[in-house]
């Protein structure tokens, strides 16, 4: 007997009073991972690698997968009028559909490619989403209604286009965290590993070591300690491959920290607290590990913009709140 489908969990899971409208969500969220999968396998000989020609709101040189993954996010949610806008890395503004105004309570934030600098050299990549309900109000939602904590996400989660694809998935108050890997053969995703909890003790210590001379003084000396072998939590091994989504999923399978600090020419650090750093907290946490912007709870940050950047210290809780109790050391 296979193991239950992605489909399958996601139904069993919601509760009996349910309508299904975020369950229906989480399926066309797995329905945009199977075809930017698809995509990424067939871009080499399709003349979809390189560079798109555009730059993105980040001043970034967009990939045309990144606009091809961006669009597909965009297509799978046109005909759920449950899905009222959408805020993507790829776009400035937020994204609304023609009928927003008589749309439905939930949002959907993603990163529709994540790691595309990965992309020309078949490395890994990711797709990261978050959603939220609208704080309420009628019409077509506002920028408010996406400038929320990231504890009051109802779902988050991330699509990993590695070896093979994966689909990581948490409701909070409802499931732990669930990974499924998809069977190409038959285009569905199976139950691979239930109800994650990120090993103690052990794993990896994940950072673009080559940004040292950006760091600060405790950024420098919390790095040294995991370098030397001198973090009182423990030896961890030297592990970056520049794709968060990567580099978070194998910290959630096999433990320890990925960080990414402040720089001095960047102080909030590289990485978007609502659709990268947020969903990826909320699932950190309900695998039993924790996320930190370096002092606060990622989870309790308050955006003020969507594309709020935020430092990043996600993972084993032990090896968090070491960094976080390192960093206030002077
Ligand atoms: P750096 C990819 O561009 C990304 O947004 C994340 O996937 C990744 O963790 C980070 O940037 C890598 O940044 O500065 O190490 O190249």
């Amino acid at each position: 007997m296979p193991n239950p489908t992605l489909i399958e969990h996601i139904l069993k899971s919601q509760p009996h009073e349910a309508h299904g409208e975020l369950s229906r969500i989480l399926a066309r969220l797995s329905l945009a991972g199977r075809m930017i999968a698809q995509r990424i396998l067939n871009a080499g000989f399709l003349g979809e690698h390189g560079e798109a020609g555009s730059v993105n709101v980040q001043g970034e040189e967009q990939q045309k997968l990144d606009v091809l993954a961006n669009e597909i996010f965009k297509r799978v949610f046109e005909t759920l009028p449950s899905v009222n806008a959408l805020g993507s890395e790829e776009c400035e503004e937020i994204m609304y559909y023609p009928d927003s105004d008589r749309r439905g309570k939930y949002i959907v934030l993603f990163d529709p490619l994540d790691g595309s600098g990965n992309i020309d050299i078949n490395g890994s990549l990711g797709s990261i989403f978050s959603v939220h309900r609208r704080r309420g109000g009628e019409g077509r939602a506002e920028l408010g209604d996406f400038l929320q904590p990231g504890s009051r996400q109802v779902a988050a989660g991330y699509i990993l286009y590695g070896p093979a694809t994966v689909f990581v998935y948490t409701v909070p108050g409802q499931t732990g965290v669930n990974a499924f890997t998809l069977d190409r053969s038959v285009g569905e995703f199976f139950l691979t590993h239930r109800d994650i909890l990120i090993p103690e003790g052990k794993g990896s210590y994940s950072v673009n070591e080559s940004n040292e001379p950006k760091w600060t003084e405790e950024v420098r000396n919390l790095v040294a300690s995991f370098r030397r072998g001198e973090a009182t939590v423990g030896k961890r091994s030297a592990r970056y491959t520049g794709a968060l989504v990567a580099d978070f999923h194998r910290t959630l399978l096999k433990g320890g920290i990925f960080l990414y600090p402040p720089l001095k020419d960047r102080p909030r650090g590289k990485l978007r607290y609502l659709y990268e750093a947020s969903p990826l907290a909320m699932v950190a946490e309900n695998a039993g590990g924790a996320a930190s912007d370096g002092s606060l709870r990622l989870l309790d940050l308050e955006p003020r913009e969507l594309h709020e950047r935020c430092p990043l210290y996600i993972g084993s809780k032990a090896d968090v709140e070491y960094a976080v109790s390192k960093l206030r050391e002077t």
